[in-house]
């Protein structure tokens, strides 16, 4: 059962976010911030507690807090971003996840981001990506091993993360999108396949039985919903626009 979500505000420089490739339209800060918020009621309205970190104008990603930890059972494994601009986004989510768990740090040359890290009961599978390398893979592996938790290394290509071509939803369902990672990396778990048009919407968020969806991508909405999950869809066009998705905005516990 989740009760807490550690969120935090879009940055005063979010125009400025990361991105692979530029954006056709720019980035509209104040719709972002809307969609932040009405994020963050959803996350409220499904019961959790909310914390919130407060932006940053000099780390224009700084919204994308699940990238900065790996919060397990009481213990968070800070991490070393795998762009360097984020690096600095850490030391705030450091300083509130010390209220709430036992925190371990990330030393170079490991890298790793949050978004690569999905854990599913005792396993945490994570990505092996452009941002995640193995030395980050083997030093979760050091802190979340002795607690129970298997760590299974997944080659990422062709996405940021391993999270945003897919999700786990609960009662051993996932979404995973088409032509990603081999579905066989995921042991024993029905995989809700997710069309390449759709592939956006593989990341969800689940909480606590709700899934909230990305809004316009009615094929995933429904395969979700006749897997016997209720969904929230959420307008995400400003968030997509700096490379991040629903799960990225949060760090629930
Ligand atoms: C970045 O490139 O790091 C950000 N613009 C997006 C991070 C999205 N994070 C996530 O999916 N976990």
């Amino acid at each position: 059962m989740l009760t807490r979500a550690i969120v935090r505000g879009i940055s005063d420089s979010y125009q400025n976010a990361t991105v692979e490739t530029p954006n056709e339209h720019p980035i509209d800060v104040d719709l972002a911030r809307q969609q932040h918020s009405r994020y963050v009621e959803t996350l409220r309205a499904l019961g959790l507690e909310i914390i919130e970190v407060p932006q940053d104008p000099r780390f224009p990603d700084c919204c994308f807090v699940e990238d900065c930890a790996l919060f397990h059972n009481g213990v968070a494994l800070l991490t070393n971003p795998g762009e360097p601009s984020r690096r600095g986004e850490v030391r705030a989510v450091r300083f509130c996840l010390e209220k709430y768990a036992a925190t371990e740090s990330m030393e170079g040359p490991a890298t790793m981001d949050g978004g690569d890290c999905l854990r599913i009961n005792n396993q945490i599978y994570i990505g092996l990506s452009s941002r995640t390398n193995l030395a980050g893979i083997e030093r979760a592996r050091q802190v979340f091993g002795p607690l129970g938790l298997q760590i299974v290394p997944v080659e990422v290509r062709g996405a940021l993360h391993l999270k945003s071509v897919c999700s786990y939803l609960g009662n051993r369902k996932m979404v995973l999108a088409e032509n990603s990672v081999p579905a066989s990396t995921f042991n024993n778990i029905e995989i809700i396949m997710i069309p390449p048009e759709e592939a956006y919407a593989a990341n969800c968020l689940s909480v606590n039985g709700t899934v909230i969806c990305s809004a316009g991508y009615p094929k995933t909405e429904a395969a979700v919903k006749l897997a016997g999950f209720q969904t929230v869809p959420l307008s995400m066009t400003e968030i997509k626009k700096g490379d991040g998705s629903l799960t990225c905005l949060s760090i629930l516990s």
